[in-house]
């Protein structure tokens, strides 16, 4: 009995494992970002981008870079960023708005956490974040 009930288990075990593999390691999510500038008074701006399982946010952004023709305007690129030795991308402009030391300006990396809808501000730049599912990526344009 035990026997045949280990086997049904295992049996249904094998049924589901590809199943959840498939979606977890091909499948994409949908994810938003928005564009906000603190310090002139533009408005925000808000796209939909795709990111991949476990990507990083700088990916989710090269894919709207090169499917949203507002984020694209005509193949130059409309985010920027830097490489720094220890830190790796330090995203230095954003729509044509730069940041400067001069000024003390630059881009933040702010998230709207899908799990409570607060805003964290993540220890980790765009190199390195993994947004979840339904975070609200901000960047915003602020002073230093
Ligand atoms: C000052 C500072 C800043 C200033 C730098 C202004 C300036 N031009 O001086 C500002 C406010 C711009 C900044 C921004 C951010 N920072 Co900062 N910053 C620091 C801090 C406190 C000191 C850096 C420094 O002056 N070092 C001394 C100089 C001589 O060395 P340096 O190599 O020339 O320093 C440069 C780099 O540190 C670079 N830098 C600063 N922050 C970051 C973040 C990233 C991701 C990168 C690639 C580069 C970078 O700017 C410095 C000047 O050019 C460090 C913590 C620390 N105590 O080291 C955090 C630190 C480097 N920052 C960090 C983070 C996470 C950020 C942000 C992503 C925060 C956010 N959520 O928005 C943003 C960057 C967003 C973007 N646009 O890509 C993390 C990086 C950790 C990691 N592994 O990614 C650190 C370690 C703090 C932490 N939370 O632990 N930061
Ligand atoms: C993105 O924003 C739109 C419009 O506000 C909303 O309908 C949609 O649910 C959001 N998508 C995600 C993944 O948060
Ligand atoms: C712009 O977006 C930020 C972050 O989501 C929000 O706090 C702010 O109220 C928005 N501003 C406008 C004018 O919609
Ligand atoms: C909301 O969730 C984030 C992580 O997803 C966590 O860091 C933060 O403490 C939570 N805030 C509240 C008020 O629960
Ligand atoms: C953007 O930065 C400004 C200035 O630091 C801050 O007041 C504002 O709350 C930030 N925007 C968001 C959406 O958190």
């Amino acid at each position: 009995m035990s026997l045949i009930m280990a086997s049904f288990l295992s049996t249904a075990l094998l049924l589901l494992v590809p199943g959840i593999l498939t979606e977890k390691e091909h499948g994409s999510n949908p994810i938003n970002l928005t564009i906000v500038n603190s310090i002139a008074d533009a408005p925000n701006e808000t796209y939909s981008t795709d990111i991949v399982y476990r990507g990083i946010l700088l990916g989710a952004m090269r894919r709207l870079h090169q499917t949203n023709a507002d984020f694209n305007d005509h193949c130059s690129s409309r985010f920027t960023y830097t490489e720094n030795f220890n830190y790796g991308p330090f995203l230095e402009s954003v729509n044509g708005v730069a940041g400067n030391n001069a000024e003390h300006t630059y881009w933040e990396l702010l998230v709207q956490t899908g799990k409570n809808g607060s805003v964290i501000r993540p220890d980790v730049g765009i190199g390195c974040y993994i947004p979840e599912p339904n975070d609200h990526i901000i960047l915003n344009f602020t002073k230093w």
